[in-house]
């Protein structure tokens, strides 16, 4: 079988995107067929060096809720940015702060936005008491821009400035972050996302892209500094830079085309995000594009260390739709962690007896751990509670890496519009007698 045989075969058996390109290779000899065949175009671009994508003409700009863009301007056809790492003192969620690095004052870095076939020229200072370096997480470019201290690069020190030059290849969902002592750096927040939008799109603009990056901290309760040393017990979880309740809600109105798109540089850990009320197509893997026949539906999509995914779907069920990473202990704050377990232990008098010589004890658990946020137990400084935040409909006993998609008809704004009205014969309610005796036969 010749490769070219192959490759029909292939395609003809709708197996991977860049498969199925082959179709079009087969006019194609030699280099340029190499060319089309390569994962990461779709089409070659006719225009190698096009103008700076601007957006609205040539992308609708994607949201990082809780964050921002990192602002650009362009200089003989050359978009240029300025990153700046140093130490931020950052906010996690109201009650929860801690002394961090980032960039350009923010935990995470703002988000990189630009358009394949861009000229990027991004400075990077270095205010960090040590050196440091920036590598551009599944963006190809030439080797000695990848930004690995002492592998690719010279370790940028404190104070110098470095830059970086590179086109951009390929479209997709990246990221970047440090490269130099990893370990530190990152456990302290140094990460940010790097969106590249299509020259040629090759379906519609997504109404609402969003970006959100999860990370994982350990923060020890009444302490200010993240643990960059940490390997497995992590207490705080977020989506970019927040844990719940400091996570701003999504919002899209009905009918939206909506895309959400997911990385993740904990230093551990993979995250399983989970939506309710909707399913989804997963529509780019680490940034290459999916074929429609090969986009696999589901509610859940796993995002690897270092991995990101994005995912598309039409808002088209109205509602405060919970979307959390799943592992139970990632929607949980740092009280959440290393308490006994008093699950079924009767512990009638222990705080009235305790309370004589230490004011304001209480057993904790007994009857499991829900309302234990909403009792607003007096907290040590500087530190947030187990759980939650008030809802709708009572207390919402959620944290970490938890947030609120909110889909409504007839929105004017994309500002947060509250909760949601749960139309008449829509929402669970306590059964009556004369129901449960109807249906059950019995009270239970
Ligand atoms: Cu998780």
């Amino acid at each position: 079988m010749t490769r070219r045989d192959f490759f029909n075969k292939a395609g003809a058996a709708g197996m991977t995107g860049w498969l199925v390109q082959a179709a079009h290779a087969d006019q194609l000899e030699g280099p340029e067929q190499d060319k089309i065949l390569s994962p990461v175009r779709e089409q070659p671009d006719p225009n190698p060096t096009p103008p700076p994508g601007e957006p609205g003409r040539d992308y609708t700009p994607v949201i990082t809720p809780n964050g921002t863009a990192l602002p650009y301007k362009v200089i003989d056809g050359i978009k240029i940015f300025h990153l700046i790492a140093e130490a931020v003192d950052h906010e996690f969620a109201p009650g929860l702060r801690a002394q961090c690095w980032g960039f350009n004052g923010r935990v995470h870095g703002p988000t990189i936005e630009a358009v394949e076939g861009d000229k990027l020229r991004i400075y990077v200072t270095n205010k960090l008491p040590e050196s440091t370096s920036i590598h551009w997480h599944g963006v190809l470019v030439p080797n000695g821009m990848d930004g690995v201290g002492g592998l690719n690069q010279k370790p940028i020190e404190p104070g110098e400035t470095y830059k970086y030059e590179f086109q951009l290849r390929q479209h997709g969902t990246y990221m970047y972050h440090s490269h130099t002592d990893d370990m530190t750096q990152i456990a302290l927040g140094m990460m940010g996302m790097f969106i590249i939008h299509p020259r040629h799109p090759s379906g519609p603009r997504p109404d609402r892209d969003f970006v959100l990056m999860s990370s994982e901290w350990r923060i020890d309760v009444g302490t200010s500094r993240p643990v960059p040393t940490e390997m497995t017990d992590f207490n705080v979880l977020t989506f970019n830079g927040r844990a719940f309740p400091g996570t701003a809600p999504l919002v899209a109105k009905s009918g939206d085309r909506v895309k959400i798109r997911f990385g993740n540089l904990s230093p551990m850990e993979h995250h399983p995000i989970h939506l309710h009320g909707y399913y989804w197509k997963v529509v780019e893997m680490d940034g290459l594009s999916i074929p429609e026949t090969a986009q696999q539906p589901g509610s859940t999509v796993l995002v690897a260390v270092g991995q990101t995914r994005a995912v598309e779907f039409i808002a088209d069920n109205p509602g405060d739709w919970a979307m959390h990473c799943h592992m139970t202990h990632h929607t949980m704050n740092q009280m959440g962690h290393n308490a006994d377990n008093l699950i079924g232990v009767r512990t009638n008098g222990l705080d009235r007896k305790v309370g004589k010589f230490l004011q304001g004890y209480m057993t904790m658990g007994e009857s499991g751990m829900a309302g234990m946020g909403e009792m607003g137990m007096p907290a040590p400084p500087n530190s947030i509670p187990m759980l939650g935040a008030p809802g709708k409909h009572g207390y919402i006993d959620m944290g970490g890496m938890f947030t609120i998609l909110k889909v409504r008809d007839n929105l004017t704004t994309y500002d947060d519009p509250g909760w949601y009205e749960n139309p008449p014969g829509t929402l669970a309610s306590l059964a009556n007698n004369e129901e449960l005796r109807r249906d059950l036969g019995e009270f239970p």
